[in-house]
């Protein structure tokens, strides 16, 4: 975490009458523009779930065309893993629960994680 400057906005009574010390304001001078945590998609390989199934998953869940589903697919398929898409926390879990529930709909045992970037 990095400090950021800070201006003390004074309101004209930091010592009143009576001695106590008036309200002071701390404002913000540069706009914060905290980035998102990210998250990696990643596929897993397995020897049982067909090719064609993971290029409809990737062309289906992470908008892939034809062509960079099955450059995907191929690289999960020989490095043992690969990434589908980097996106926030809770994208990333809802792309990573529709992939695990339609494998298991279709009883492949395709394994899809997230991993923080
Ligand atoms: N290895 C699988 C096969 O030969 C294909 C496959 C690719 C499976 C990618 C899973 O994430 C995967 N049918």
């Amino acid at each position: 975490m990095i400090a950021e400057p800070i201006r003390m906005q004074n309101n004209g009574e930091r010592n009143g009458e009576n001695g106590n010390r008036g309200t002071s304001v701390i404002t913000r001078t540069k706009p914060k523009t905290k980035k998102p945590n990210l998250y990696r998609v990643l596929l897993l390989n397995d020897d049982y779930t067909p090719m064609d199934f993971v290029i409809h998953i990737l062309e289906r869940f992470f908008q892939k065309d034809l062509e960079g589903a099955t450059r995907i697919m191929l690289h999960v398929h020989n490095h043992g893993v690969g990434e589908c898409g980097i996106y926030t926390y809770e994208v990333a879990e809802t792309k990573v629960s529709q992939v695990m529930d339609f494998a298991r709909q279709h009883q492949h045992p395709l394994q899809c994680v997230m991993e923080k970037k």
